[in-house]
């Protein structure tokens, strides 16, 4: 722990900040989920901070790390109490810092707890020193230039004297930040160095070196029949891995086979399609650490294949009105900045492809691999300049 975080902990220890509740609702997959389970981790490992997360839906958590019993109401997990939000919502002494994950709307009981919390401690000798709950709404990421002006914008309960802030991950100084854990690259670095070890760890075999080794988790709207078959015809062999689920389902309609299962594989042309199990989250890391390229979605696989350093694209999470498409734009005009402009406009093409369900020039885009990947290992130096979202939220809360 450095000084300066060990400062922050005294300090938020005197302040008593450092009781932390998540919440979190599963909208859907593992994103939202991922991204709590991330947070939660690094507040109590690298901050101190006693955390619970509240999740209503275990068995997406548990698909991410296995360990999460999902029967049980109460469990204790990396120092983490996590506690299964189901209805109705016993009363809970809150926290002294509350994360609302993702616009989760936090049960009406807990809220009305957390507007009498000051009071509460009325009694106790460090009345004086106890603070207001700390509210944040914790939102999605966004490279859009609006999030600047709306991250840490304070919103008054109408009838609680609470305040809700919001929260706003980014790339941007302005911004949240985004998650990254200490030691994230020199883990990164060392399994980079030594691939052997990387693909023993995973229990994957280790690939052919003139393979182009490529891990794919997408929607079940992307054309993953198209990329197949580029990959099919491609100039030099690849090898697509493929972790169970969505994709998996498409690509064996794709092969003629009615499932493919983990072990299973295909070859056709110059491409191998290998289908590993879905993994948990810490071994996903490492394989996208592991990949030449990685095809990711969402919004926290879209983040860690940017801390893997190597050549990313990004398959968005459909949004109404198609609020997705600015975001994606937005996105792409930032890291695109510095790249080469036939590799900018070769990545380009490929998102636009992905994304909007058409027809995709791998080719085109793989002859400037060298330039995409220089690009992805500046892209995350560059990244890394900015404090973490954890620290950011952690110095916000000192800060009030
Ligand atoms: O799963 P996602 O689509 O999740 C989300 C949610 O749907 C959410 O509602 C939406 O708003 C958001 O996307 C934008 O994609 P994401 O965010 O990439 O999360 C996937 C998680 O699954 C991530 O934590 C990595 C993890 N994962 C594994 O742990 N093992 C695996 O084998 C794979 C493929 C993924």
């Amino acid at each position: 722990m450095s000084n300066k975080v060990m400062l922050q902990l005294i300090w938020l220890k005197k302040s008593k900040m450092v009781r932390w509740d998540i919440f979190c609702h599963v909208v859907d997959n593992y994103g939202d989920v991922g991204v709590c389970w991330r947070l939660a981790c690094q507040l109590a490992t690298e901050f101190g901070m006693t955390v619970r997360l509240l999740v209503d839906d275990l068995g997406s958590l548990q698909r991410i790390y296995p360990e999460i019993d999902s029967n049980l109401t109460v469990q204790h997990i990396r120092n983490i109490q996590i506690l299964h939000w189901a209805k109705p919502f016993p009363d809970l002494v809150p926290a002294d810092v509350v994360i609302e994950a993702f616009g989760c709307e936090l049960p009406a009981n807990y809220v009305t707890a957390m507007a009498a919390a000051p009071s509460q401690a009325a009694d106790s000798a460090d009345t004086k020193e106890r603070a207001e709950c700390m509210w944040i709404n914790l939102e999605y990421l966004s490279a859009e230039s609006w999030v600047e002006g709306c991250h840490r914008l304070a919103s008054p309960h109408p009838r609680l004297p609470l305040t809700k802030y919001f929260f706003f991950p980014g790339f941007a100084a302005a911004t949240g930040g985004v998650i990254r854990e200490a030691g994230l690259f020199t883990q990164r670095d060392s399994l980079q160095s030594d691939p052997k070890k990387l693909w023993y760890e995973l229990g994957i075999p280790v690939p052919a070196s003139d393979e182009t080794i490529v891990s794919l988790f997408c929607y079940d709207h992307a054309p993953v029949g198209h990329l197949l078959e580029a990959w099919v015809t491609s100039t030099s062999p690849v090898r697509c891995l493929l972790p169970e689920g969505v994709a998996s389902r498409q690509a064996a309609t794709w092969a003629g086979k009615s499932h493919l299962i983990a072990g299973d594989s295909v070859q056709r042309g110059n491409l191998v399609l290998q289908v590993i199990p879905f993994m948990s989250q810490e071994n996903y890391d490492r394989l996208l650490w592991g990949c030449d390229c990685n095809f990711v979605r969402g919004e926290d696989s879209f983040m860690r294949a940017q801390w893997a350093a190597r050549p990313v694209i990004w398959q968005i999470y459909l949004q109404q009105e198609d609020a997705h498409l600015p975001k994606l734009e937005a996105f792409l005009n930032l890291y695109c900045q510095g790249l080469v402009q036939e590799a900018a406009k070769a990545l380009r093409a490929l998102h636009q492809g992905w994304n909007n369900n058409e027809q995709l020039d791998w080719d085109n885009f793989w002859r400037y691999h060298k330039a995409l990947q220089q690009h992805a290992i500046a892209w995350a130096e560059q990244l890394a300049q900015a404090p973490d979202l954890a620290s950011n939220l952690v110095n916000f809360c000192r800060n009030r």
